[in-house]
């Protein structure tokens, strides 16, 4: 992509709403745009980010053996009503109603949704376990939205529902989401921890958040700080086999938040060398809530034993939308964003500190073309501006890798490389750049 054609609306000032460093970032980096309270428009950079994101939990969500839908925004109010979540989701709910005044509501959630559809088409024990999937936009009148998408209103949620005969199933289901999360916040190149966590409005009696630790956050934790540094599993494990020993080797140390924290609890498991209290936000969370939903809605199946019984659920969420933030909280410093290089929007940037100069033009343009044949995506800085506010440009939107080139490097042969993360800088041969990059 070249700079000049491009559409990156960064801003100068430091916008003066915004509270946390996340929310400052983005919006002078030109990811968002707010169009009301709590509600956002993407904007090219941030777009490019959130689609990245989104397709890391889709690999993960499908090595784990759940099977993507796409469910509608707007649902009919007769299904809540059937569950009582109409009345008991209370102000939170947008409800809407059509021309012919039927309720329609703006889904907070889907289990309502995903259990209708699975009592209309699975009879039968063997068609279980089944779990279904989709990355949707979700609406949550929060009553103080705030930190940008991090307590948004509209915002992007991937969530999964599980259907299973019975308990050890549902356990199961459960572990492979467990496994499936925190290879995916890996993969963003952040550090989660599950935590124990109350299940509020979703139900059910074992619920676990994923934090990730920011001063910034939300949520207060109290974790044994080996949770910190645990291994977590390689692209290599088998979702097929039994993934209880990997889920109970964290869940045997203590791991709670605020809402379920026992203090003397936590004093007695955890010496105090070992105690984190901290603050973390909070980017998934999963439920087991057994027979909450098909109960009521009868969404049965016939067992082994020819008897109809209600299928064992869970739902696990993440929040696509937060995790742009949560990412930045945890990856910038005083000059900008440092992205991740899985979630970056760019993985490497151009900077030519000479436009119209015919050298400086034609080693950017190599560059350019052949790492772009090579499969990389490449942002070309291929403006006038002067160098300090390309530099400064860069550092802001927090692209992994820079190359500078500009006349007087090009008179030794040579071109600068920078590292993002760290700043360290190299000399290198335009041939030498190119290959480094083009891999
Ligand atoms: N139905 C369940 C699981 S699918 C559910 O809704 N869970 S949740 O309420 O915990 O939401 C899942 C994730 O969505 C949260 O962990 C959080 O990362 C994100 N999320 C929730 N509310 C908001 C919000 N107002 N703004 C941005 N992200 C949110």
């Amino acid at each position: 992509m070249r700079l000049s054609r491009y559409f990156l609306p960064v801003l100068k000032e430091t916008p003066s709403e915004a509270q946390i460093v996340s929310h400052r970032l983005m919006l002078r980096a030109g990811l968002i745009r707010q169009e009301a309270a709590g509600i956002y428009a993407w904007l090219p950079l941030g777009f490019r980010v959130l689609q990245k994101i989104e397709q890391i939990v889709r690999e993960e969500m499908n090595r784990a053996g759940a099977i993507e839908i796409l469910m509608p925004t707007l649902q009919p109010s007769d299904l809540w009503k059937e569950t009582g979540r109409y009345d008991a989701y209370g102000p939170e709910m947008l409800r809407i109603k059509d021309r012919h005044d039927r309720e329609l509501l703006y889904g907070p959630t889907n289990e309502d949704m995903v259990t209708e559809i699975f009592r209309a088409y699975v009879k039968s024990y063997k068609q279980l376990p089944l779990n279904l999937y989709h990355t949707q936009w979700k609406f949550r009148d929060e009553v103080r939205p705030r930190f940008g998408v991090m307590r948004g209103r509209e915002f992007l949620m991937k969530d999964a529902y599980s259907f299973d005969l019975d308990k050890e199933g549902a356990r199961r289901s459960y572990n492979k989401m467990y496994v499936a999360y925190l290879r995916a916040f890996t993969r963003m190149g952040i550090k989660t921890i599950p935590m124990r966590a109350e299940t509020g409005p979703i139900g059910g009696d074992l619920s676990h958040e994923f934090i990730v630790l920011a001063d910034t956050g939300e949520s207060e934790v109290f974790c044994h700080k080996d949770l910190l540094d645990m291994p977590v599993p390689g692209e290599d494990v088998d979702f097929d086999a039994d993934l209880e020993p990997i889920v109970r080797q964290r869940t045997e140390l203590y791991a709670a938040t605020s809402d379920v924290h026992e203090a003397a609890r936590f004093e007695r498991e955890v010496p105090p060398d070992k105690r984190v209290n901290a603050r973390g936000i909070e980017v998934g969370q999963i439920f087991y809530f057994g027979t909450k939903y098909s109960v009521p809605m009868k969404a049965t199946v016939t067992g082994p034993d020819g008897k109809d019984v209600p299928i064992e659920g869970g739902s696990y969420g993440i929040g696509v939308s937060r995790l742009v933030g949560a990412i930045i909280e945890a990856s910038h410093d005083d000059a900008g964003i440092v992205w991740p290089e899985p979630v970056a929007p760019f993985d490497v940037a151009v900077l030519n500190l000479k436009a119209g100069d015919t050298a400086t033009d034609k080693a950017c343009e190599e560059i350019y073309a052949k790492l772009t044949a090579a499969g990389r995506d490449v942002l070309y800085d291929d403006t006038s501006d002067r160098p300090g506010a390309k530099f400064a440009t860069m550092d802001l939107i927090g692209i992994p890798h820079q190359i500078v080139v500009g006349p007087r490097g090009l008179e030794k042969g040579t071109v600068e490389i920078k590292v993002r993360k760290s700043g360290a800088k190299e000399e290198l041969s335009l041939a030498e750049t190119i290959n480094r990059f083009a891999k």
